[in-house]
């Protein structure tokens, strides 16, 4: 046996998936061992990353088998301490105290944090069920932190959200972003490998420290810490003076260029290059290396998302490629098509309930969630869900954060770990891992391919936990139980028939000869009676009655004329017309002609179910009379 026959066959039996520690889920095949992960390899059948993986994805393991997983639902004692208690406990419990939230305050105080992790997105689509039940309206996820500002620029400017190609990009620009650790970009170190060796490729890097991305850059734009828009701003400044933009492209898509000419002109670009810190001369090459690509891709994150005029570089950095044409086009940042709702230019933007602030693709900050639930307010937030996140640990002061929690009338957090977050929650469910459900993976933005990853279950649950599918619907199901266990006490009382209505009339059954109204014509009736009310023998006996006898039939609402069949299918006290009939239609001398009885003229639209409003049309009460 050859070597690598001997490799496949010790491989025959990993199974495979994805791992989950970072957006880009990359493909990997691995060898379960009991409960444990005990061998981890890159996937080459996958798709995107070919057989890709970084170094955190031995970790894995560490992730399945920690030893904070739950294995039971936890309620918080008076004490602080934790009892599990068992899972139809848990599920009443939590569904009584939102509902009681919503009932008594309204679903707008009930905030959500979460959502989807990394690698788990399909919980959170369930989660929108009991979310809509309770009337939920205000939530934050860990993007409110990063991504937000770049939603709200990239809606006003472009009307969606898009991504570089940085397989095919001539230039790439990284601004605070490292790639080599935090990848974002399927292969990421492969790729910066590829561009590095390629001398018809460069790489911009703007960090102030000197990253593992900054290290294998052509251009290293080493900015002093915090200083962003004015490196930024001298490159779009360069552009604009030194006339290195693309007039033509401009002039047949974009409008309002004059406006950014006037605002540009006037910088001096050797004072903003002092402010930032690099070189003068520097930034006009890679300004004229910008202007001269072929094709410019650029990749904003945390180093500017989440440091000082974040939303204001995202906006200088599109102004990069907006002002050379480098734009959906191969190599280019490109829109895709809109995931989340984004900003319009013109539009009401919605604000958060008590700081007013933005909502932004449907998120309020996490910086003011402390503040929003903390405020002596009408509409500070009484009770928390959070879902596969953890903000008492990763929002800004979680000490108050803490204290917010705590102040709350009831909160509940869904995860797979007792985590610093669940420490404070009243309710802790806990969830099946990401190995032990189904998951997918969308959020890869490459372009133009994309890959959709169904990832199966490799381990069966862990004992005591549910997917996030399943929790979702039980708390679903035990909201909705209250209002129907009152109905199902009262049914004694069923809205019915009495001396003067003595019938059930069922108003709309289906017949051979029924098509809705989509049949305006009824002539191909061959058969008995047309749009007849259906009668019992016994009834038809007791009213004097045979098939073809005319009687009128009378309801609370109206009344009209039919023709009997008596039919064996039907018992006494019920009758039957059916659904469609009544139309008015046109003959041949252009006379409109009616047959049969339209259900509707006889109905009553209060006739409905409590819950619902659904109409009672199988159940009307009438009265038949003989013609
Ligand atoms: N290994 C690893 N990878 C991850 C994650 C992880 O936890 N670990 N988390 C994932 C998540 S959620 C995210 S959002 C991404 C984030 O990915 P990145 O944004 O790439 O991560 P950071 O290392 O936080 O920040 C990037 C760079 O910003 C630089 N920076 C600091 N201050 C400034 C500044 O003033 N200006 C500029 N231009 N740069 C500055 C830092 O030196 C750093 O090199 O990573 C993802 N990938
Ligand atoms: N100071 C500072 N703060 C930061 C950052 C920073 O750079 N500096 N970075 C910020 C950024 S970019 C981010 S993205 C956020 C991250 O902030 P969060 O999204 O709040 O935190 P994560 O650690 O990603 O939380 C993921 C949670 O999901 C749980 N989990 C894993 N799998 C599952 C599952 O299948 N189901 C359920 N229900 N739960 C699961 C994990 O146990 C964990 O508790 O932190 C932010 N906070
Ligand atoms: S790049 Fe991300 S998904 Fe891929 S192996 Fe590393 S941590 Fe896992
Ligand atoms: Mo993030």
């Amino acid at each position: 046996m050859s070597d690598t026959n001997k490799r496949q066959n010790n491989n025959a039996d990993l199974k495979s998936t994805a791992c989950i520690l970072c957006e880009l889920n990359c493909g990997i095949k691995v060898r379960t061992d009991g409960s444990h992960i005990s061998k981890i390899i890159g996937d080459k059948a996958h798709p995107v990353s070919e057989g890709y993986v970084c170094e955190k994805t031995q970790r894995l393991d560490y992730y399945q088998n920690s030893p904070d997983r739950l294995t039971s639902p936890m309620r918080r004692r008076d004490d602080g301490s934790y009892e599990a208690i068992d899972w139809d406990t848990a599920i009443r419990e939590v569904a009584e105290k939102f509902t009681q939230v919503r009932d008594q305050f309204g679903g707008e105080r009930i905030l959500y944090y979460g959502g989807g992790g990394q690698g788990n997105h399909l919980g959170g689509g369930y989660a929108n069920s009991w979310l809509k039940a309770l009337g939920v309206r205000y939530r934050s996820s860990a993007l409110a932190q990063e991504k937000t500002g770049e939603f709200w620029v990239s809606g006003a400017m472009l009307g969606t959200m898009g991504r570089g190609d940085f397989e095919h990009a001539q230039v790439s620009m990284m601004i605070g972003k490292n790639p080599w650790q935090s990848h974002g970009i399927a292969r990421a170190r492969a790729v910066i490998r590829e561009i590095e060796k390629d001398p018809e490729r460069s790489l911009i890097v703007i960090d102030p420290r000197v990253s593992e991305t900054a290290e294998k850059a052509d251009y290293h734009l080493q900015v002093k810490p915090g200083t962003d828009a004015w490196c930024l701003s001298a490159l779009v400044a360069i552009l604009v003076q030194e006339n290195l933009i693309d007039r033509a492209w401009i002039d047949r898509h974009t409008s309002g260029y004059k406006a950014i000419e006037a605002g540009f002109s006037p910088i001096n670009v050797g004072s903003y290059a002092r402010r930032c810190g690099v070189e003068e001369g520097i930034l006009r090459e890679v300004a004229s290396v910008i202007a001269k690509a072929e094709s410019f891709s650029t990749y904003e994150d945390l180093g500017i998302q989440m440091s000082v005029h974040s939303t204001l570089n995202s906006w200088l950095q599109r102004l990069l490629w907006l002002t050379t044409g480098h734009f959906a086009r191969k190599g280019c940042y490109s829109p895709f098509v809109p995931l989340v709702p984004l900003v319009r230019v013109n539009a009401k933007e919605r604000r958060s309930p008590v700081l007013k602030e933005r909502v932004i693709t449907g998120l309020i900050p996490c910086n003011i969630m402390a503040d929003e639930i903390l405020a002596d307010h009408p509409d500070a937030y009484r009770a928390m869900i959070v879902d596969s996140g953890n903000p008492v640990h990763s929002v800004a002061d979680i000490q108050r954060l803490r204290d917010a929690m705590r102040h709350l009338d009831v909160s509940v957090v869904i995860d797979v770990a007792m985590t610093e977050t669940a420490r404070e929650a009243d309710y802790v469910l806990p969830a099946s891992s990401q190995y032990e459900k189904v998951e997918a993976t969308f959020f890869n933005f490459e372009t133009p391919r994309n890959t959709f990853h169904l990832r199966h279950p490799i381990f069966p649950p862990l004992k005591g936990t549910l997917p996030e599918a399943e929790i979702h619907a039980r708390l679903l199901e035990a909201l909705a139980i209250p209002e129907l266990l009152q109905e199902l006490a009262t049914i004694d009382a069923l809205p019915s028939i009495d001396a003067e209505f003595p019938f059930v009339l069922s108003a709309g059954e289906r017949r051979s000869e029924t098509t809705n109204t989509i049949v305006r014509d009824t002539a191909w009736h061959k058969k008995g009676v047309y749009a007849s009310l259906a009668m019992s023998p016994a009834d038809a006996d007791k009213l004097g009655c045979n098939t073809g006898s005319q009687v009128r039939v009378i309801t609370p609402r109206g009344s009209g004329i039919a023709e009997i069949t008596v039919s064996e299918r039907m018992q006494p006290g019920h009758v039957s017309l059916p659904n469609g009939a009544g139309l008015s239609i046109r003959g041949d001398d252009d006379q409109y002609v009616t047959k049969g009885l339209a259900p509707n003229e006889l109905t009553d639209a209060q006739w409905r179910d409590p819950i619902a409003g659904t109409p009672w049309h199988k159940h009307v009460p009438a009265r038949v009379e003989r013609l």
